[in-house]
């Protein structure tokens, strides 16, 4: 009996999908169809895929070619099937031509034509979102260079207020998207926004585009007036709109895990956290002021992410001891004191400290070290040193693709607040931030 291989993700399965498993088929008498795993396509930079594995597998076993569905969930998994199950032909579409050529030493590799005109990315971008772009900060190069690795959006246009500017950071790339003269006219041609404009401009804007019907996905902070955030809030869930923060660390993919496997009771009950985030932003210091504010406003949202998300909302006390430069914050010691836990965080944008992640707890604690809000890689330890633990889950590029795949899995599934980033985790951090901003905070 003739054993073939065959592996894919086969999301939105289509027609190429369909040849190519009748093909892999007719090349002998038993086929095993390899379907990704979605941790494993994540790990290869498939970011967005749509279907969920159940489906997906699903899809395989009706088109009755698969004789034996396996999921693949590592590198280097093909040459332990192969072993395994005894294969003679490994055969994959002649998109990857000369890739696995390397499988030779266990197999014979065949390449099969690809079917041309069909693409499961060209599924995704036919029902693509249109966004527009909102402002163009020092934050835009890298956001767009993100937007190539995800799929099912269209960057429709750009839009950047002309009142509030700084010529040095004007982005090549946003000035070869299309333009447009006011915010209502790109608002009347785009489904959604991002925007990254001044945080003092935001509010007014993110206000204007849910009017008009649009969902919106916004730099951090989200706002620094509690009362305003809380009315946004109201009238996108009113309307059914999305309405994001696009605060990276909380949409990647090591922080998730983190804080379930915290959450889970691995080292007891959570009694204290320690996370710091100080910048020198040399030049940038007073482009930085002029965007978002001082050191809490710029800064704060990433340690009360992991705050709120461990802590919840109802601390008895946040207190701010901060060091002023010219009327601005540039650096800030916050501290939460909450029934039996505490919680502190060193805030700088004109000094530099160790920037790791404590959470620690009765049994063990959590270490994940700098820069913790680019979570990769985190410890688990405890007295005793047997008992240690080490993760990885990489975290591609600059983090900003995780929340634009989150933003547009929610329109799809008309699901206005994301429950990676809550409304209560916004609403509390604008809380907090309006506190600060308005309260008459101890200086030194
Ligand atoms: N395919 C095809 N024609 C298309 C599209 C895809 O023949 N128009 C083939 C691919 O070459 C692959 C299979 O269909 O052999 C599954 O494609 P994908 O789901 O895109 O999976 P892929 O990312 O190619 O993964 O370990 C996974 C393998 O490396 C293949």
């Amino acid at each position: 009996m003739k054993k073939i291989i065959t592996y894919g993700t086969y999301d939105l399965f289509h027609q190429g999908h369909y040849n190519l498993l009748k093909r892999a088929k007719a090349l002998g008498d038993y086929l095993i169809v390899g379907v990704t795993s979605d941790y494993f396509d994540k790990s290869r930079g498939k970011f967005n895929v749509h279907d969920d594995l159940m489906t997906r597998i699903e899809n395989v076993k009706k088109t009755g070619f698969a004789d034996q569905i396996v999921v693949e969930e590592y590198f280097g998994q093909k040459i332990d099937d192969i072993k395994k199950y005894g294969v003679d032909i490994f055969t994959v579409g002649s998109d990857w031509k000369g890739y696995f050529d390397y499988l030779n030493e266990y197999c014979k590799v065949v390449y099969l034509e690809r079917t041309k005109g069909i693409s499961s990315t060209k599924i995704r971008n036919e029902h693509s979102v249109r966004l527009g772009i909102v402002g163009n900060e020092m934050i835009l190069d890298r956001f767009l260079n993100e937007m190539k690795y995800v799929s099912g959006v269209e960057v429709a246009g750009a839009y950047a207020p002309k009142d509030d500017v700084d010529p040095r950071y004007k982005s090549v790339q946003f000035m070869q998207l299309p333009q447009y003269d006011s915010y209502d006219s790109l608002l009347n041609d785009v489904e959604a926004v991002y925007i990254n404009a001044p945080l003092k401009m935001r509010d007014d804007m993110i206000e204007k585009a849910l009017i008009k019907g649009k969902h919106v996905l916004t730099e951090f902070p989200f706002s620094i007036d509690y009362q305003r955030a809380c009315r946004l809030i109201k009238n996108a869930s009113e309307k059914g709109l999305v309405l994001m923060e696009g605060l990276k660390t909380a949409y990647c993919p090591a922080f998730g895990k983190m804080v379930s496997l915290v959450k889970s009771g691995r080292i007891g009950k959570v009694l204290s956290i320690e996370a710091n985030f100080t910048q020198i932003l040399g030049n940038d210091l007073q482009n930085q002021i002029r965007i978002a504010g001082g050191s809490v406003a710029s800064l704060g949202a990433y340690p009360l992410l992991v705050i709120f998300k461990l802590l919840g909302y109802d601390y008895k006390k946040v207190e701010f001891i901060t060091h002023q430069e010219n009327g601005i914050d540039t650096m800030t010691r916050m501290n939460f004191i909450y029934d039996g836990a505490i919680a502190t965080s060193l805030l700088a944008i004109n000094a530099k400290a160790e920037g790791s992640l404590t959470i620690s707890g009765t049994k063990g604690y959590v270490y994940v070290p700098a820069p913790w809000w680019k979570t990769e890689y985190y410890e688990l330890r405890y007295e005793d040193i047997n008992k240690n633990s080490k993760f990885f889950y990489k975290f591609e590029g600059e983090g900003l693709r995780y929340e634009v795949i989150e933003f547009l899995r929610i329109i799809e599934h008309n699901q206005n607040n994301s429950l990676v980033l809550p409304f209560s985790d916004i609403i509390n951090e604008s809380r907090v931030l309006d506190s600060f901003i308005n309260a008459d905070n101890v200086k030194f």
